[in-house]
C-alpha cells in the first residue's frame, strides 16, 4: 500500500521516541506516541462511515488530538477539511451542506449546536477537546496499528475553504502531491532539521499554521512547542530554547512592542519567518535593529501553499517576498493578455508548479477564470520583480482585506448590510492597522427618509459573521463616490478615512 503525504510525514516516525509536540500543560507527546495515536483516530474514522475520498469537517480546538485527526485523515485515505474556529453557524451551514462530509468534528462545547446540521447533511459528528471528547474516547479503545489506506499523489488530502470576491467561498481542491511537494522544498530552503524547535502560535486550520508549519516540522522531525493560542508573555519564555517562529506580521509588531523582546532573549533563535499579509518595510527594520535577526518574508496562498521565499542564505529585502522556490515558476503578467512582463513592471502574479491546486471544488466555472490552461493560476495579487529578481507584492486587483492574517471580501460583509432594512447601499474596505495590518470600515448609505437600528444592524452582523470579518467602525454618509462608470472608489473611502479620526467602537 502507497500513501503519498502519509508515506513521507507520518509513517517515518514509527518507533521515534524523539519528542513531537509540547503542549501548554507541560505534556510532551513524541513522535512514536502521535504515530500511534494517529492509527487510533483512523480507526474511529473507518467506524463512523469515513470512506477514502469522503470529507472530515474540522472547527476544534488547537490539540494534539486534533494534529492527530488531521494525520488519521491522511492514513483513512479522506479529505481533511478544517474550518476557522471563529466562524458561525450560519457560516458553517454553508460550507457543511457545499463539501457534504462524511463526518464533523467540532469543539465539545458546540455539539448541541452542530447535531441539526450533522443531521441534514446526513453527517455523522464526534468531539474534541474537555472530559467528554467523543473522539478522544472512542480512541482510547482502538489498536495502536492501522493498515493505511492507499492514495496517490494526484489524490485529494485536503479541502481549505476560501473566500471569494463574488462573496461565496470556494473550497480549493489539494492532493497529496501539492502538500508534500511543497514541504519538502521548504525544508529544504529554511534548513529545517531534527535539531529545529518550533514555536507555533498560528491556528492549525490555515494554510500557514496546518501546513507550512505542521507538515515541514513533520517532514523534519522538528520538536514543536504547540500553543492553544497566540500570546506574547509565552512566546517571549519560550523563544530562548527555540530556534524557528513562523507568524503573521501582527505577531511581529505585537513582539516588537514588549520591552521584554530583546536581542538577549531571541539568541538561540535560528530564524523567524512572516507571511499570509505584508510585513512593512518598517517592521523589518525595527525587528533587525532590535534582535539583529532578520526576518525571512516569504509568499503563499490556500490555493497555491507557498510561491516565493527571501533566501536563507542570501539578502532577505525589506518589503519584497524574494523570489520562486524551487520548482515553481512565478511570473509577472499583463492581465489583459496574460504575457509575460519584464522586470520592473507591475502586473499580476501568476504562478504554476506542483504547489498549485487542482481546482475548486464542484466550481469548474471558477476553476476556468482562475487557472489557465497551461497550468498559470491567476492570483489576483499584483506585484513587480526588481532587476536582480525580487519579488514585490505592490497591491491586489482582488477586492480583498487582510486582517491580522485573515482575508475578509468586503462583498461578503456588503451583501448583508445592504439586505439590511433601511440600507440603500454600503462599502466596506480596509484602513490601515498598526495591529491588524488593516481595519475594516463600512460606509452605508440610508434609504431616503429611513432611519437606520444600528444596534440591530450590529447585531445581524454578528450573527451571520465570525467576529474578525465585524467592521469596527460603521460610517452613514449620504452618497458613495463613484466613477464615471458609476463603480464605487474604494480608493477614494480608503484615504478619506485612513486620515480622519475614526470614532473607534461606536456601536
Ligand atoms: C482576533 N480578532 C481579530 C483578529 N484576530 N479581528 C480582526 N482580525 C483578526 N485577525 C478580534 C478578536 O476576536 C477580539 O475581539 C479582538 O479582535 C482582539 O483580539 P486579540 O485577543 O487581540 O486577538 P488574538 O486572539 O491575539 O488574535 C490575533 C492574531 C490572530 C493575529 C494572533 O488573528 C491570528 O492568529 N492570526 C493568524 C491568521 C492566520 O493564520 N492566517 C494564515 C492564513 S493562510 P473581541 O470582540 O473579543 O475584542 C494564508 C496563506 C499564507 O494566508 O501565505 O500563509
Ligand atoms: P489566503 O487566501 O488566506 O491563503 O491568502 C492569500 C493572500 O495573502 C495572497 O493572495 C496575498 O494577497 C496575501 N499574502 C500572503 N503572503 C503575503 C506576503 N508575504 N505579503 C503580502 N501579501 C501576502
Amino acid at each position: 500500500m502507497t500513501n503519498t503525504l502519509y508515506d513521507s510525514l507520518f509513517a517515518q516516525h514509527e518507533g521515534n521516541e524523539a519528542p513531537f509536540l509540547q503542549l501548554d500543560d507541560g505534556r510532551v507527546v513524541s513522535y512514536d506516541a502521535f504515530h500511534r495515536r494517529a492509527a487510533q483516530i483512523a480507526h474511529v474514522l473507518k467506524k463512523s462511515g469515513v470512506s477514502p475520498g469522503d470529507r472530515i469537517v474540522v472547527q476544534a480546538p488547537k490539540l494534539a488530538d486534533t494534529i492527530a485527526l488531521y494525520a488519521a485523515s491522511v492514513q483513512a485515505g479522506a479529505v481533511y477539511m478544517p474550518l476557522n474556529t471563529a466562524y458561525t453557524l450560519a457560516e458553517l451551514d454553508y460550507f457543511i451542506s457545499d463539501a457534504q462530509p462524511a463526518l464533523i468534528v467540532c469543539d465539545t462545547k458546540d455539539k448541541a449546536e452542530l447535531e441539526q446540521l450533522a443531521a441534514r447533511c446526513g453527517a455523522n459528528l464526534l468531539t474534541l477537546g474537555g472530559e467528554d471528547s467523543s473522539l478522544s474516547h472512542a480512541a482510547d479503545e482502538q489498536p495502536c496499528v492501522f493498515e493505511t489506506l492507499d492514495r496517490g499523489a494526484e489524490d485529494l488530502a485536503a479541502l481549505l475553504y476560501t473566500s471569494g470576491t463574488t462573496g461565496r467561498s470556494k473550497g480549493a481542491m489539494l492532493s497529496h502531491r501539492n502538500l508534500l511537494s511543497n514541504a519538502q522544498t521548504l525544508v529544504d530552503l529554511w534548513g529545517i532539521t531534527n535539531v529545529d524547535r518550533l514555536v507555533h502560535a498560528l491556528p492549525i486550520f490555515h494554510t500557514h499554521g496546518l501546513f507550512v508549519a505542521m507538515n515541514t516540522s513533520l517532514l523534519a522531525g522538528a520538536k514543536v512547542r504547540l500553543m492553544e493560542r497566540f500570546d506574547v508573555g509565552v512566546i517571549l519564555d519560550e523563544l530562548p530554547r527555540s530556534t524557528l517562529l513562523m507568524g503573521v506580521p501582527t505577531f511581529y509588531t505585537r513582539l516588537l512592542a514588549d520591552e521584554g523582546f530583546t536581542n538577549e532573549v531571541t539568541g538561540n533563535m535560528r530564524l523567524f519567518i512572516s507571511g499570509s499579509a505584508p510585513l512593512l518595510a518598517e517592521t523589518h527594520v525595527a525587528f533587525e535593529a532590535r534582535t539583529g535577526h532578520r526576518i525571512l518574508e516569504r509568499y503563499g496562498m490556500t490555493e497555491t501553499n507557498m510561491n516565493t521565499s527571501n533566501p536563507y542564505s542570501g539578502e532577505r529585502r525589506a518589503g519584497t517576498v524574494g523570489m520562486a522556490l524551487p520548482g515553481t515558476e512565478v511570473i509577472v503578467t499583463n492581465p489583459e493578455t496574460g504575457e509575460s512582463l519584464p522586470q520592473g513592471e507591475v502586473g499580476m502574479i501568476e504562478v504554476r508548479g506542483p504547489n498549485v491546486f487542482k481546482g475548486y471544488w464542484r466550481m469548474p466555472e471558477k476553476t476556468a477564470e482562475e487557472l489557465r490552461e497551461n497550468e498559470f493560476f491567476i492570483t489576483g495579487d499584483l506585484g513587480r520583480y526588481s532587476e536582480d529578481g525580487y519579488l514585490s507584492i505592490v497591491g491586489r486587483s482582488k477586492d480583498l482585506i487582510i486582517t491580522g492574517g485573515y482575508n475578509v471580501y468586503p462583498k461578503e460583509i456588503e451583501d448583508i448590510l445592504n439586505d439590511f432594512n433601511g440600507v440603500l447601499e454600503s462599502a466596506v474596505f480596509g484602513v490601515p492597522d498598526s495591529d491588524f495590518g488593516e481595519a475594516i470600515i463600512a460606509v452605508l448609505v440610508a434609504d431616503p427618509g429611513a432611519q437606520l437600528d444600528m444596534k440591530k444592524l450590529a447585531e445581524t452582523v454578528k450573527d451571520k459573521l465570525s467576529r474578525f470579518k465585524h467592521p469596527r467602525s460603521y460610517e452613514i454618509v449620504s452618497g458613495l463616490p463613484r466613477n464615471t462608470m458609476g463603480k464605487v472608489q474604494k480608493n477614494v473611502l480608503r484615504d478619506q478615512y485612513s486620515q480622519k479620526e475614526l470614532q473607534v467602537g461606536v456601536l
